[in-house]
């Protein structure tokens, strides 16, 4: 089967681009001007934008925390996310303490294999180093998981520093990569009794008790510790100009740091937890916090700086019936907000439209770049011959108001209610298939495949 994508122009992580594309079954085979179009059925892409599919690697589904889990499973997860023109994910496989990286990855596979609307992969959380752990990590690399995860905060996945510092070496021995969650536990935990022996059990505590330079004090010492072991890391849900600063600092040193920043902390801000209705604050608690308008500011300035080098969204979606957990104590809350089903077309809006970045950078920060940073490129991230046809064939001239009520993910709210969008998804193209259409996925069943990936080539 031949498809021509005709009339449409390209955006590339170098620009935009006039450009026809045929796709031939699951490829791309050429791109360029004047495609003959014999033997082709020919799709009129005039006026559109056309992406490289987008990736989100950060994602939680089918996640239990606190005591529930995740309303997304890897079904309406992934469906949502092919809806909003995300093609990719990589979810976080994560081991409870004691329990083996190879159980986790099977469990993992359980619940993503054959239920997955798109193309998915996993990065592997550590949180407790042994010898088994060690020899694992070989494994692995072998099994196509080329990065990894750890957490300085949670007291379920958190790990110490020294055991932070052997980890990193061996991923490093690898070539491989590191996200890190970045947040000071201690001082958090001292700081959440101190407020709850206060009686101040409303979700305004929630960010009092995580502030910003908590997150950045973990920064600077993960950057301290990733200069002792040698090895790249990525920050990952970054949300202030005080960590960022951190970066900076180590990067003067000649460390290579990456950072990923989220839609909900270039969007919203903590106002939001200070409202007096419970419901209405309980629905934007996640971990790190929302913060500042000074803070959004300095993530706009640093994307287009391209001191931050993509843009995932931590999609960890709880119902607000789930919400209603924190009701009387708020670290009983759900932490993590919905995000996969609006990434695309948020940033279009923020970002491109508002001119505070290029199309060329969308296209880096959403797709190029993760594929890149996760081992995925040229097979995704890029249009170009040999790649799978993964495109988002954008409007930029549509528009409509986001609304709870008309998403398909299981939050049943949405972060953005009422945000007025510039352009639209208006179809998306999964290996060479038409899964999306105004609005609409058009697949019954989960056609989703698994990606194994190399090293990083960013
Ligand atoms: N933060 C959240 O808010 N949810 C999931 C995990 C995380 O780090
Ligand atoms: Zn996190
Ligand atoms: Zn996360």
């Amino acid at each position: 089967m031949k498809r021509l994508f005709k009339g449409g122009t390209l955006v590339t992580g170098q620009g935009l681009r006039k450009a026809e594309v045929l796709v031939e079954n699951e490829k791309i085979a050429k791109i360029g001007r004047g495609l003959s179009t014999i033997g082709t059925e020919v799709i009129d892409v005039s006026g559109m934008l056309l992406f490289p599919g987008f990736i989100d690697a950060h994602t939680h589904f089918d996640l239990d925390v606190a005591n529930t889990t995740t309303a997304d499973n890897f079904t309406s997860g992934s469906r949502a996310a092919l809806r909003g023109g995300t093609t990719t994910v990589v979810d976080f496989a994560c081991p409870n303490k004691g329990e083996s990286l190879h159980h986790a990855l099977e469990l993992w596979h359980q619940k993503a294999d054959g239920r997955t609307f798109c193309d998915y992969s996993f990065h592997m959380t550590i949180d407790d180093w042994n010898d088994g752990i060690r020899a694992e990590v070989d494994d692995m690399f072998a099994a196509g998981i080329s990065s990894f995860k750890m957490y300085m905060t949670y007291p379920a996945m958190m790990i110490g520093d020294r055991d932070m510092y052997f980890a990193l070496k061996k991923i490093r021995a690898h070539g491989g990569i590191c996200g890190v969650h970045c947040e000071n536990a201690g001082v958090i935990d001292a700081m959440i009794s101190e407020r709850k022996a206060a009686g101040k059990l409303a979700p305004s505590s929630h960010p009092l008790t995580r502030p910003d330079y908590l997150e950045a004090e973990a920064v600077a010492r993960l950057l301290r510790i990733a200069q002792a072991a040698d090895c790249p890391v990525v920050i990952v849900h970054l949300t202030n100009a005080a960590a960022l600063q951190e970066v900076e600092r180590s990067r003067r040193r000649g460390q290579k740091v990456y950072v990923e920043t989220c839609p909900q902390y270039l969007l919203l801000d903590e106002s939001v937890y200070f409202q007096p209705d419970y419901s209405a604050a309980a629905r934007f608690v996640c971990a790190p916090p929302l913060r500042t308008p000074a803070d959004q500011n300095a993530l706009w300035r640093a994307l287009r700086r391209e001191e931050i080098q993509t843009i995932s969204t931590d999609h960890c979606s709880f119902t607000l019936e789930q919400k209603e957990a924190g009701r009387d104590d708020f670290t009983r809350i759900p932490g993590g907000l919905p995000g996969v089903e609006t990434r695309g077309e948020l940033i279009y809006t923020a970002g491109v439209a508002r001119k505070r970045i290029s199309p060329a950078q969308m296209c880096r920060l959403l797709s190029e770049n993760p594929a890149r940073l996760y081992g995925m490129y040229p097979r995704k991230g890029i249009l170009r011959p040999g790649s799978d046809a993964d495109i988002v064939v954008y409007d930029p001239k549509a528009s409509h108001v986001l609304r709870g009520d008309d998403m398909i993910g299981a939050a049943g709210y949405s972060p953005y209610e009422g945000f007025v969008t510039s352009g639209a998804v208006a179809q998306v193209w999964l290996r060479g298939k038409l899964v999306v259409r105004g609005g609409q996925v058009l697949i019954e069943k989960p056609e989703g495949r698994y990606i194994a990936r190399g090293k990083n080539s960013l």
